[in-house]
């Protein structure tokens, strides 16, 4: 199966071997003193980071990111296609296995016809691109995936009717359940997978697909007893994680998300924090005397309805 076909029917889509595993770990122990020096917040912006043109040029804006990305997802039937803000990087987000945490990220975007015009659309296309500096562990690390999900969530049909009311009564369930046994059945209802990224590795996952950070077992919960709600500011290093996100989608994605974040109250700051990623990009590529790739340039003018 081609990879945009895997996509389209699963919902996600790992690309293997984008980066090199030693650059990586630099670049955590890089992240582990940037954080450290401003005293260890859960997330930062691309923009917010002393080192932040070598983060651009290496990873989130790294040639050869954007090269696989582009071979894959440009395609006649998405249009054009866009690399989106937030450029961000999560620092221990560790959700407990007690919490109930399985979300899809467009789930805003349901309560707008304007918005599920589009989502339903043959050709709608949102995404996060997840890099992870870490193996998923009992820690976590990285994402847990319900495959297929997107297409319950992506289509009209009585099919993914129904799929969506069983999933929907499954979720429930599962979320009551006490947090020994929830393991159990939570994996026998759920079906999902725990995805086990390389260093180096890259997943895409649709917007409408159920997915959640992979818990913390029971017993590492117990040793870092330090949480504040999933966060916790103080770890070993070697403990410590760090997940990489942007997004990436089409003019139809685009729109839809802007419609649900234009009319929230976070939409004012998040206009700002596009705003400053602007500037920020196109700050870097003047300093390095590169031509801003198309599919970067547009993507940035666009944050209003
Ligand atoms: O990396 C994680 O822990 C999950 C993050 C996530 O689901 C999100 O940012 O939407
Ligand atoms: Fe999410």
């Amino acid at each position: 199966m081609d990879d945009l076909k895997f996509y389209k029917k699963n919902g996600f889509l790992i690309i293997k071997n984008v980066f090199n595993a030693n650059d990586l770990n630099i670049i955590r122990s890089i992240l582990i003193s940037e954080f450290k020096s401003q005293k260890n917040p859960k997330i930062l912006d691309v923009y917010q980071l002393k080192n932040s043109n070598k983060f651009l040029s290496e990873v989130f804006l790294s040639e050869k990111l954007y090269q696989k990305l582009y071979n894959i997802f440009h395609h006649r039937e998405f249009g054009k296609i866009f690399i989106l803000p937030p450029f961000t990087i999560m620092r221990n987000f560790f959700p407990k296995h007690s919490s109930h945490t399985w979300h899809i990220d467009a789930s805003g975007e349901f309560r707008y016809k304007y918005c599920k015009d589009r989502i339903l659309a043959k050709d709608y296309f949102f995404a996060k691109v997840g890099i992870y500096l870490q193996k998923n562990s009992e820690y976590g690390g990285q994402i847990d995936i319900i495959r297929g999900s997107n297409r319950t969530y992506g289509q009209r049909t009585f099919k993914s009717f129904l799929a969506k009311i069983s999933l929907k009564m499954k979720m429930k369930f599962v979320s009551k359940l006490n947090a020994n046994i929830k393991k159990f059945f939570e994996k026998k209802f759920l079906n999902y997978e725990k995805l086990n990224l390389n260093l180096g590795d890259v997943v895409v996952f649709d917007s409408r697909v159920y997915h959640r950070g992979s818990p913390i077992s029971l017993d590492k919960e117990k040793k870092l007893s330090e949480y504040d709600g999933h966060y916790i500011k103080e770890t070993e290093n070697d403990e410590t994680k760090f997940a990489l996100y942007f997004q990436f989608g089409n003019l139809h994605g685009l729109q839809s998300y802007w419609y649900d974040r234009g009319k929230r109250l976070s939409g004012t700051g998040e206009r700002e924090q596009w705003e400053k990623t602007k500037n920020h990009i196109n700050n870097y590529y003047l300093s390095s005397n590169k031509d801003i790739p198309n599919e970067i340039k547009i993507s940035l003018e666009y944050y209003k309805n």
